[in-house]
């Protein structure tokens, strides 16, 4: 029996010297220790002994049973091993490799820039409006004093959806509602931007551009308080050494009306391709409110005066960023805005 014992510790460490994995492995250990295992049916037959030999083989048998879990716990940590090597050299990582890039967004430049203009005036006591897109003919035009007939009702010139119903055409019917809401309460000091529609679409107009509109209403407003105005925004918008110039114009809307221009942003003055030596540049439209604007609104032109101004929020940027083309704002190159971040 002791033989058979020792035939059978060599046969095992045999075969776990053999394994090639950790499956084989434990399918030898269940041959040789499991429960019906080798080990057990050798012993099985200890009865058959003379009861003095039966200590004697025990002891040999726990001895040889600890000798095989010992070794078979070497040759499954150098089993672990090795398959933790073949995996990992299947899978090499080239830790070289750059990494996925995640590509960082920004604000396109039209926000940016109505953002500056926005927080100019809020700087200067204004609230900011807005209103709908879709407008009543009524606001759009009667109640600025555009009647049925003029010019700028054309058909070719506005998105119409019915006879009443059309896309606005520029900011102002935001403040033609505020007006009324408001009147007869003074003052009014409001900043209205937004989206605006016209039957245009070339380089230098788009179908769907970005007004800012501002207006001031209150007892005694002059002229002087609309240039000083205009002058302050002008300044910190394109810098400390702007001047501006008020030309005299005609809005249906304003009396009198004026275009603003301000000192070339290229040149400063001297003259170049992009103020066609002039040395200015037209950049809004403004004006003392129209006596029939106000009465439409509620307000008594002969207690109260206002001024407003508008301006395209495409021109000024393309100004401050120098672009010829305004379809760069809508063709969604991302390369092209990154350059003004
Ligand atoms: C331009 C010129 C202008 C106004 C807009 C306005 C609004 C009301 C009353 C009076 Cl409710 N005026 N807005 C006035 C003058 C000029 O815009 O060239 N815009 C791009």
């Amino acid at each position: 029996m002791e033989q058979e014992l020792r035939d059978m510790e060599q046969q095992a460490k045999d075969k776990i010297s053999a394994a090639e994995n950790l499956d084989q492995l434990e399918k030898i250990r269940v041959e040789f220790l499991g429960k019906k295992g080798n080990l057990t049916t050798i012993l099985r037959k200890m009865g058959q002994l003379p009861e003095d030999e039966r200590p004697k083989i025990g002891k040999l048998a726990n001895e040889i049973r600890d000798g095989l879990e010992s070794f078979l716990k070497d040759r499954q940590e150098e089993l672990k091993e090795k398959e933790l090597k073949e995996k990992l050299e299947k899978e090499r990582i080239d830790v070289t490799l750059p990494g996925k890039k995640i590509e960082q967004g920004q604000k396109h430049p039209l926000n940016k820039v109505l953002d500056e203009i926005n927080e100019i005036f809020l700087g200067m006591g204004y609230t900011i409006q807005d209103g709908p897109e879709i407008e009543t003919d009524y606001y759009n035009f009667e109640a600025l004093n555009i009647p049925k007939g003029h010019p700028a009702r054309e058909m070719q010139d506005s998105f119409y959806f019915t006879d009443e119903i059309l896309l606005r055409t520029h900011t102002s019917p935001i403040q033609a509602r505020t007006m009324e809401k408001i009147a007869p309460k003074l003052p009014i000091r409001i900043i209205c931007t937004g989206k605006v529609y016209r039957k245009d679409d070339d380089a230098t107009h788009s179908p769907m551009f970005h007004q800012v509109e501002g207006l001031v209403v209150d007892e005694v407003i002059t002229m002087g308080d609309l240039k000083g105005t205009l002058l302050n925004f002008a300044r910190q918008m394109f810098g400390e050494k702007q001047q501006i110039r008020l030309r005299p114009s005609y809005f249906p809307f304003t009396e009198p009306s004026a275009e603003v221009d301000i000192s070339c942003v290229i040149c400063e003055g001297s003259g170049c391709r992009i103020c066609k030596n002039t040395g200015w540049l037209e950049i809004l439209g403004a004006g003392m409110v129209h006596p029939r604007v106000f009465e439409m609104s509620g307000y008594d032109p002969e207690k109260v005066t206002g001024f407003a101004f508008g301006m395209g929020v495409e021109r000024i940027a393309m100004l401050k960023y120098g672009f010829d083309d305004m379809r760069v704002f809508f063709a969604n190159d991302k390369r092209m805005f990154r350059q003004f971040i």
